[in-house]
């Protein structure tokens, strides 16, 4: 079995041990990968070091690297349909929405594959007899851990820009969810990147993700994950003052005034939260509507949320699929269990009756109302199908509970009254504001959060930058003794 890719070919664990992948949908096994130890893990940030220190990749020029990584778009294309089934047989996802993650990274690879030789640095009229010029080097060796939820999308938003700045990296995806960041490897390997530029590793947390935070060769850390992980990800890497880019979630406001277009605003709610499940980091799980239209809002939204049809997502009527594991899903029971005294359940709040789903992780579109800021389960990222609602009457109120947790990724506006939504959006302390919609994110915008939801920016013009140190070379033109120390 060979599941590791390490300086440049594919490879068994040193100690051949494996780990069973599932499928959330039915707990069948679909397939044994690899487990790396720490050894592997050695290997891997040799080979990075390497190739960055010594290999032609981070000497190669940008236009080259930017037609590499532009390249690896039109492979993920063609390879489209079977990416879309790993990533959903891993997942649960519905195919529609594996094939989406698809086409998002393939634009992701093509963007950065574009900036690649954009980045100029500039150059500073710092006097007449000097040259001052500030580039922009790749950073070294980066490691990348990326989480279960969107295992495809998270590992290319991270490699795609990485690789065009000239770094050499390891990426580890979640030990849940391998199989799609291997297939990209052999997409990568098709493209032909030399010897260690990119390096594969696969395994849990413990023994294989640590080492990739505190070893001495990394130079930079990027991670999207849980906030418990994060911050122990971010103390590890000051050992070594590497550079760390981390996006841990969110708590995200879903806010509809009463002017808004209800019945838009009602279709984007559901989708908001219910999308995989709840298991987006940019999930709308807390829905604050304006007092004179709350009852209505939610009664609409309770009805269709009891209807969404659960199961197979390669089953093309399913809706929505499983949670990823049995663990989660008991991790999200709590937090309904916790709150069920203090709320109304207005739908869900348990696991399906339906037989067929027996095997799987399902856990039914849960809505909570009369929800109140304090509370655990609006406080905290419950990552499964699970809206809170809370009531409010003025837009300094909306703004104040929109802004009332730790976290500060992304949240949605709802209103008629393009001057109410600029205040709204000036107002949120967030990472990204969508103005009656909710979840677009696209490869030419940052995205990431405020406050506890992150450091860094992923996507756009600095997802590239974090990518790259800065460096300004000052050339005295005319030089002269300075006579500083006239003795
Ligand atoms: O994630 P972890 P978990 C949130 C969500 C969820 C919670 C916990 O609220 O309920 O996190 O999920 C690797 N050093 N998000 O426990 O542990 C791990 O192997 C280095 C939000 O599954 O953060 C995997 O590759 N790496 C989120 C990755 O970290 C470590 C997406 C994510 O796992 C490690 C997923 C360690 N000590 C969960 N421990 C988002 N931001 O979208 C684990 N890992």
């Amino acid at each position: 079995m060979t599941s590791l890719h390490i300086d440049g070919s594919w490879r068994a664990a040193r100690q051949h041990r494996t780990r069973a992948v599932h499928n959330p949908f039915d707990s069948s096994v679909v397939e044994e990968v690899c487990e790396a130890d720490a050894a592997d893990v050695d290997d891997a940030l040799d080979a990075a070091r390497r190739a960055f220190d010594e290999g032609p990749w981070p000497r190669t020029e940008p236009a080259e690297r930017g037609r590499r990584v532009a390249a690896v778009a039109q492979a993920l294309e063609a390879d489209r349909e079977h990416l879309a089934r790993l990533e959903t047989l891993d997942t649960g996802k519905t195919l529609a929405e594996s094939r989406m993650d698809v086409d998002d990274v393939a634009a992701v690879f093509r963007w950065y594959g574009g900036l690649a030789d954009a980045q100029g640095g500039h150059a500073i009229a710092a006097g007449p007899q000097v040259r001052s010029v500030v580039s922009r080097e790749p950073v070294g060796v980066c490691t990348q851990i990326s989480p279960w939820n969107y295992p495809l999308l998270q590992a290319c938003w991270k490699l795609a820009p990485a690789l065009a700045a000239g770094n050499s990296v390891v990426v580890k995806p979640s030990e849940l969810t391998p199989l799609s960041t291997r297939r990209l490897f052999a997409l990568l390997d098709d493209v032909g990147f030399p010897p260690g530029v990119a390096n594969l590793v696969l395994g849990e947390g413990r023994s294989v993700g640590a080492p990739l935070a505190s070893d001495p060769r990394v130079d930079m850390v990027s991670f999207t994950g849980g906030l418990a992980t994060g911050r122990e990800i971010m103390a590890s890497a000051a050992a070594t003052v590497k550079r760390v880019a981390l996006e841990l979630g969110g708590k995200n406001p879903n806010i509809v005034f009463a002017d808004a277009d209800l019945e838009t605003a009602i279709d984007y709610a559901l989708l908001a939260v219910f999308l995989h499940s709840g298991q987006v980091c940019s999930a709308g799980a807390r829905l604050l509507v304006q007092r004179e239209v709350h009852d209505q809002v939610v009664d609409a939204i309770v009805a269709r949320a009891g209807r969404i049809r659960l199961g197979d997502g390669t089953d093309p009527r399913t809706e929505s699929g499983p949670l990823i594991s049995a663990a989660h899903r008991e991790k999200v029971e709590g937090y309904v269990e916790r709150a069920r005294d203090h709320v109304e359940v207005r739908c869900g709040g348990r696991r399906p009756a339906d037989p067929a789903l027996a095997d799987g992780f399902f856990y039914e579109p849960t809505v909570l109302t009369g929800c109140h800021e304090a509370q655990e389960i609006v406080q905290e990222e419950v990552f499964g199908p699970v809206l809170t609602v809370e009531a409010f009457d003025t837009e300094e109120e909306a703004a104040r509970l929109a802004n009332g947790t730790i976290y500060g990724l992304a949240g949605g506006v709802w209103t008629s009254d393009v001057g109410r939504a600029e205040r709204m959006a000036r107002a949120l302390r967030l990472g990204t504001v969508w103005v009656n919609d909710f979840h677009p994110y696209i490869p030419q915008a940052e995205w990431g959060g405020f406050k506890q939801s992150g450091v860094g920016r992923e996507l756009g013009r600095q997802g590239l930058e974090e990518y790259t140190e800065a460096k300004h070379t000052y050339t005295n033109l005319e030089p002269e003794p300075a006579g500083w120390f006239a003795g």
